[in-house]
């Protein structure tokens, strides 16, 4: 079967690609000219929104993961915005230290929400993972994409961007959401 991966993030279709690569699954990419609004209020509506219209608009099964950075002193922002926060990562990364300035409280989590549309946009599959950790003041490490060079793992004593590869991918908030779904996407007949 073949499954559209609706991501345009470089970084989050490397992550995806790892966790469906042992599926019996050939992936394609999302081509450029879809384009999905964002217009839902939480993750997994927005996860729903990508899979569906990708799916819809390539007749394809499609999956897709919506995900952002909560910081709780921010009253989870960047959250939904996460992306729009800035125009690179190192705006979005310097706006959110500058917004957080020397705040006490540095707790913050990543969520993913996954979903997984069949070709006429129906939604067969959701899930959300969170991962806890805190805000550096400043950034540390150069794996990864995103903020992960400010989100640091306290039982880990890293950032996500000073993480192998496969050790994110173990504990991210997208690793947490795969967790709890690989069951069911290995079990699913996609036709
Ligand atoms: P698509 O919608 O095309 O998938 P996007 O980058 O716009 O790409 P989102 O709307 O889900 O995706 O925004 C998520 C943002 O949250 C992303 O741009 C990163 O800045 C951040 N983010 C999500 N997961 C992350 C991770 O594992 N590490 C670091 N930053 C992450």
């Amino acid at each position: 079967p073949t499954v559209v991966v609706a991501t345009g993030n470089p970084g989050k279709l490397k992550e995806m690609q790892a966790y469906l690569q042992d599926l019996d699954w050939t992936l394609e990419l999302k081509p450029s000219a879809i384009e999905v609004e964002e217009t839902g209020q939480t993750f997994l509506e927005n996860a729903r929104l990508k899979a569906s219209q990708v799916a819809i608009a390539t007749q394809q099964w499609a999956i897709a993961d919506d995900s952002g950075l909560a910081v709780d002193a921010l009253n989870g922002e960047p959250g939904l915005y996460s992306a729009r926060y800035g125009k690179t990562d190192r705006d979005r990364i310097e706006r959110l230290l500058r917004t957080l300035g020397n705040h006490p409280n540095r707790q913050a989590q990543f969520i993913c929400a996954i979903a997984l549309a069949q070709p006429d946009g129906h939604i067969v599959l959701e899930t959300e993972g969170i991962c806890p950790g805190t805000i550096l003041t400043s950034p540390q490490g150069s794996g990864g994409f995103g903020y992960d060079p400010i989100f640091y793992v306290p039982t880990l004593g890293k950032t996500f961007a000073e993480m192998m590869p496969a050790q994110k991918e173990q504990i991210s908030h997208r690793g947490v959401a795969f967790e709890q779904i690989m069951p069911q996407l290995r079990s699913l007949r996609l036709t």
